[in-house]
């Protein structure tokens, strides 16, 4: 695994340079006028454009897991602080040296280098989401088990109809434009009325309008930070489609903030991590101010430490840092610096810290238009099959053609896998994030409303269907066999699916039980999703639809060859509750254990 990694690595340094971040607008220049010199290479005479250069020089890349660690700074001081990290005001001239090799890629424009527009957009857009309540605690769950609650309170504005996962929690957007009557973004007229239309007040309407007009800002600039940085091409994106916005309070406010224990910088607002569901080699932007800042002698600070990139520890040979920024301040996190690299936020004296964490999300199945789309198109396929019977509409179930009667078969299993898909991702991903998050958070996205209602009733549908198609499995099996295209495939794509459920409900259960939720709001605490109270007992349904399958095998169709096959049936027939992989795998095991005993 390693080895592999360090071959990949190897192919990239040798078009990218040492350190895949350090693709300087210099020397790619380089490298563009060596190609040019070439006259072997046809392309030669051509002038690449950039966004060829761009898709080669991704190509190369390959995925942000495989780039390589940041350079080691090598500490050559001789009198050595007693401290494990370094600041400013400790070492300046270490601290500078430090953070240009180790840590490439962090950058910041101090509040003077910024528009006085800009700090007061943030102001009244901060103020806003205060006042419009919008800021709530987050429940997550770190290790898959206990769940914790946020030391600060969040909100996630973005483009219309994205969402944040992380540590297992959905967070769903307030959206920053105007939106349609589809839900979908308005980029051209943005005035908010239809934000106000959904139920969101003035005030908090202009705040998240005036985030989105921020964020323009903040691409444009972070685009311009890695042209000078990082590449003259770059890579990674940094069109960030949403932004996290964290309150947090300081030390002598918030009594129960953690404290960083590894190298002593005190308490953390926000612990060791890396932003995770980002798109790779995608920047990051944050800006941050604190109100009523104090004189107290702690400021608040950034904590940076390196990291052998995906699942590489931490690079102990590089000391790590605490960046003291002045309240108004806005700093970068361009490229892979944060796969590479790990932050924290160190709680200051005083005050209330408001950030806006800028970042470009994977899109793929996060967003409302993805689920809705998919929902959609599967459900426009519903009418080619018939439930209640068990078979493809426009089909001959009696036909004596093997093939064609195989391929409708195929049609069925694919057509209610999806579906079974579909009912285990609207229920986990979608609806059950949105009720766990309570009524309070349900009152304050009204965006959401429609989208989730809409995800409801399709839940509904779908779960009718796969409850007429359950109905005529519990029928005799003559009839089955007679009148429909159901297989042993049939059964083992459903016993697979309600299986699946099942776990993922009992681990929704403990969820909800968890005792974190005795001592929050009750407007907080867990709410029952409506459409769950009247679903089936998966475990109920699994161990029927055992039973039924089991049947089915038994008393197979009565074909030509039926005497010969018949008693090689009866051997199976024991396992005819288990699916086809369950069996497979129990004589593989058997096979084992007989080779172990040899
Ligand atoms: O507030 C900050 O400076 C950073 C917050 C952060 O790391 C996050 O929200 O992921
Ligand atoms: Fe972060």
């Amino acid at each position: 695994m390693a080895k592999k990694k360090s071959k990949k690595r190897d192919r990239i340094d040798q078009v990218t340079g040492p350190s895949s971040t350090d693709i300087t607008a210099k020397s790619k220049h380089k490298k563009k006028s060596k190609k040019r010199k070439s006259n072997n290479d046809p392309s030669s005479s051509k002038q690449q454009s950039s966004t060829s250069l761009a898709q080669l020089l991704k190509k190369h890349r390959g995925v942000a897991a495989d780039t390589a660690p940041p350079p080691i700074w090598k500490d050559t001081r001789t009198n050595n602080s007693s401290s494990s990290f370094l600041t400013p005001k400790d070492n300046p001239q270490a601290f500078k040296e430090c953070l240009q090799t180790s840590y490439a890629g962090f950058h910041y424009d101090k509040p003077e280098a910024l528009p006085s527009s800009l700090h007061n957009m943030f102001d009244s857009s901060f103020g806003g989401m205060d006042k419009g309540g919008l800021f709530l605690y987050d429940v997550v769950q770190p290790g898959k088990k206990r769940l914790t609650r946020t030391s600060v309170t969040r909100c996630l504005v973005g483009d219309p109809g994205s969402t944040y996962k992380y540590l297992g929690l959905r967070l769903f957007s307030h959206p920053w434009t105007d939106v349609d009557n589809n839900a979908n973004s308005i980029q051209h007229t943005i005035t908010g009325s239809s934000l106000k239309k959904l139920g969101y007040s003035d005030k908090t309407t202009s705040a998240l309008i005036s985030m989105g007009c921020i964020n323009s800002t903040l691409t444009k600039r972070s685009k311009a930070m890695l042209q000078e940085h990082v590449s003259i091409n770059p890579v990674g994106s940094a069109d960030y489609n949403l932004t996290l916005v964290n309150k947090m309070e300081a030390t002598s406010t918030k009594k129960d903030l953690k404290q960083e224990n590894v190298y002593g910088m005190g308490k953390t607002s926000v612990g060791w991590h890396r932003d995770s569901g980002l798109r790779d080699f995608s920047s990051i932007a944050v800006y941050f101010k604190v109100d009523t800042p104090s004189n107290e002698s702690q400021p608040w600070g950034v904590a940076l430490r390196a990291m052998d990139g995906g699942s590489g520890g931490v690079l102990n040979d590089v000391p790590p840092l605490v960046v003291p920024l002045p309240s108004g301040s806005l700093y970068y996190m361009l490229d892979d610096f944060n796969h590479n690299h790990e932050h924290a936020v160190i709680a200051g004296g005083g005050g209330i810290r408001y950030s806006s964490t800028h970042r470009v999300a994977r899109e793929g199945a996060g967003t409302w238009q993805y689920i809705r789309d998919k929902v959609q198109s599967f459900l426009s396929t519903m009418e080619q099959f018939d439930m209640e019977k068990g078979i493809v509409k426009d089909s001959d179930s009696s036909t004596s053609d093997q093939s064609l009667r195989k391929r409708s078969e195929k049609k069925l299993i694919s057509h209610v896998r999806a579906q079974q898909n579909l009912l285990t991702e609207i229920e986990f991903e979608w609806i059950r994030q949105f009720y766990v998050q309570g009524k309070r958070h349900a009152s304050l996205h009204p965006y959401w409303h429609d989208p989730i209602k809409i995800l409801t009733e399709s839940f509904g549908e779908l779960e009718e269907a796969a409850s007429k198609l359950l109905n005529l499995l519990s029928s005799s099996q003559e009839t089955i066999k007679d009148t429909s295209q159901v297989t042993e495939d049939l059964y083992d794509v459903l016993i697979e699916a309600y299986t699946e459920r099942s776990r993922l409900r009992s681990m929704w259960t403990e969820r909800y039980r968890d005792p974190i939720f005795d001592n929050i709001p009750k407007d907080e605490q867990p709410i029952p999703c409506p459409c769950l109270g009247k679903v089936e007992d998966t475990d109920e349904v699994v161990s029927k639809l055992r039973h039924w399958r089991s049947t089915f095998v038994d008393t197979s169709s009565d074909g030509p060859h039926e005497i010969k096959k018949k008693s090689k049936r009866k051997k199976k027939s024991k396992n005819g509750s288990l699916t086809k992989k369950e069996s497979k795998s129990r004589s593989s095991n058997w096979e084992k254990l007989k080779a172990t005993m040899k």
